[in-house]
């Protein structure tokens, strides 16, 4: 059985757990980092010299890196639509879920930790509003694509929706004022829709 390194309320931790569970995968997940600790021992820090959560073992194979362990399970037990077939299809799969790391989750991980994990007296609201301001002109250019688009690469889920798709929750549920971006929230509204999505990534934000 699979086993994945990291409590539940991580985002990190959270596209692995989805991912696993569309692949109708058996997880066994352990609550490490946060409040839980135990990423800083030497055995954890054997097996991900990050310290950072999550952490997959598949037998005796450990992997660190959210997207990559995404990657490998849709590539390891998965099937198109969700691993894409084409190298066209899966190159533009890793397009979004490199966007998503690259530009969208630094200014999203700001946000989240002024509105979810620091008290209201506590915050900087300088940046706040930068942060809102980036990611909404970044949330904007997916809403954009998903304009012509059910999910990321067209008709269907495919490992591309998993990372952009569990912070599109974040953004939905933080008390600020959203822009209006319609084909977004239609897109999150389908993911909002299946089972796995809510089990593991609609949790409450803490
Ligand atoms: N690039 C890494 C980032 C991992 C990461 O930053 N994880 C956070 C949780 S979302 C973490 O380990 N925080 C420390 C902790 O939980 O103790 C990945 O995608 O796996």
């Amino acid at each position: 059985m699979l086993k994945v390194l990291g409590r539940a309320n991580s985002v990190n931790v959270q596209k692995v757990m989805w991912c696993a569970a569309e692949l109708d995968l058996s997880v066994e997940r352990v609550d490490i980092g946060g409040a839980f600790g135990g990423n800083d021992t030497d055995d954890y820090l054997a097996r991900n010299p990050n310290g950072r959560i999550p952490t997959l073992l598949d037998g005796d194979f450990v992997l660190w890196e959210s997207n990559t362990i995404v990657r490998y399970l849709c590539e390891k037990y998965g099937a198109s639509p969700l691993f894409p077939i084409s190298l066209e299809s899966r190159s533009r799969a890793g397009q979004w879920m490199d966007w998503y790391i690259a530009e969208l989750h630094p200014p999203m991980t700001t946000l989240f930790w002024q509105l979810i994990r620091t008290s209201p007296e506590d915050r900087d609201a300088v940046a706040v509003d930068k942060a809102i301001e980036s990611c909404s002109r970044l949330w904007a250019l997916l809403d954009n694509h998903l304009a012509s688009h059910s999910y990321l690469l067209g008709d269907e889920l495919s490992m591309a929706d998993i990372p952009v798709g569990c912070s599109a929750y974040r953004w939905h549920c933080m008390n600020f004022q959203q822009p209006e971006l319609p084909a977004l929230k239609a897109w999150w509204t389908r993911l909002a829709n299946r089972p796995f999505y809510r089990k593991h990534v609609m949790l409450p934000l803490t």
